[in-house]
């Protein structure tokens, strides 16, 4: 704790030294959280650490979270320098959906409006013709449905088949899915809902649809922090990334959160209910891109360019 407590404060004293300002996911490390939310940074999703990160006077963002979150930083502010604790912190679906083949799929099928989830690279959004998130991705695809469009759909298969089902919309989907997510298993949370009955069931959409249809709020991480603060109920069982119940516990204190179940226990599963990728984000690493400038995040100027209008499209349709 002593040396937490160090690092701590000599993180603080740079931040302000180099006028750089901490933006933080709710999957990452407690401690990370806390230091952005006391310096003035931000401690949210993706789209939110996006908004916040090009609307804040910074000369340099700490970006603590994965590798398409510095990417999306860099792309709106490119005058910015973008600073990341662990360059290889990166995510099941940007990995599992290669911009070349990316492309080709695309190519393939000409015809259809492409949508494409947050979690993905600066090449594969460049490919885009809209960038979505978890909080307006159904807004987004009813709209386009509604306007008769036909949706190719990449990456995460579970969050676009869920959004399919709401939506209607006729939606081609590339077949990723995230390892934390994907984990969560409908039977086990059957059993566990019979434990707590009193309990209310709060699911990221990235889930498999067996966990999904027992939810009764399915929402992005922002949307379940607000359900659990808003709901009536004193129990919750929650699907996503156990990073989320730091800021669940202090948006709703006195009630109870409990992680729904994974196919194996934290013993024998790296990735149960936690993002090994986040979790590559700590105090040292963080303290040593503010002390070295190390660690930049770039991206190619053609490829920015052209992903900033699907980014845009989406920051003005939530405007
Ligand atoms: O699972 C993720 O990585 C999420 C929920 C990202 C986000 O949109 O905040
Ligand atoms: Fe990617 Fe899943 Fe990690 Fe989010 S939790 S960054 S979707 S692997």
């Amino acid at each position: 704790p002593e040396e937490k407590i160090a690092l701590k404060s000599r993180i603080r004293a740079l931040l302000k030294e180099k006028q750089a300002v901490l933006v933080a996911h709710y999957y990452v490390d407690a401690d990370l959280q806390d230091l952005a939310e006391e310096t003035g940074g931000c401690v949210s999703d993706s789209l939110e650490m996006a908004r916040f990160g090009r609307d804040h006077e910074a000369k340099t963002l700490i970006v603590a979270g994965v590798r398409f979150m510095g990417e999306t930083a860099k792309i709106l502010s490119p005058e910015k320098t973008i600073l990341m604790p662990d360059l290889d912190a990166t995510c099941s679906l940007d990995l599992g959906c290669d911009a070349n083949e990316f492309a080709a799929f695309c190519d393939a099928h000409p015809d259809r409006t492409v949508v494409v989830y947050a979690n993905t690279s600066a090449a594969v959004k460049a490919r885009a013709d809209w960038m979505v998130t978890s909080s307006i991705g159904l807004d987004i695809v009813r709209h386009l449905h509604a306007q008769g469009k036909k949706i190719l759909w990449a990456p995460d298969k579970h969050l676009g088949s869920y959004i399919q089902k709401e939506t209607g919309a006729d939606m081609l989907l590339w077949q990723g899915s995230c390892l934390v997510h994907d984990e969560f298993k409908g039977v086990e949370l059957d059993v566990m809902k019979a434990e707590y009955p009193n309990a209310k069931v709060l699911v990221h959409p990235e889930s498999p649809a067996s966990v999904v249809a027992q939810a009764d709020v399915v929402g992005s991480t922002s949307q379940l922090i607000h359900a659990a603060q808003t709901m009536d109920a004193q129990e919750f069982i929650v699907a996503t990334d156990n990073g989320i119940l730091h800021k669940m516990q202090m948006a709703a204190p006195g009630k109870r959160f409990i992680v729904a179940p994974t196919a194996g226990n934290s013993a024998t599963c790296k990735s149960c209910a936690h993002c090994p990728w986040m979790a590559m984000n700590g105090l040292r690493n963080l303290l040593h891109v503010l002390e070295t400038g190390s660690n930049e995040i770039t991206v190619d100027t053609a490829i920015a360019y052209k992903a900033k209008t699907c980014i845009d499209r989406m920051l003005d349709f939530a405007a």
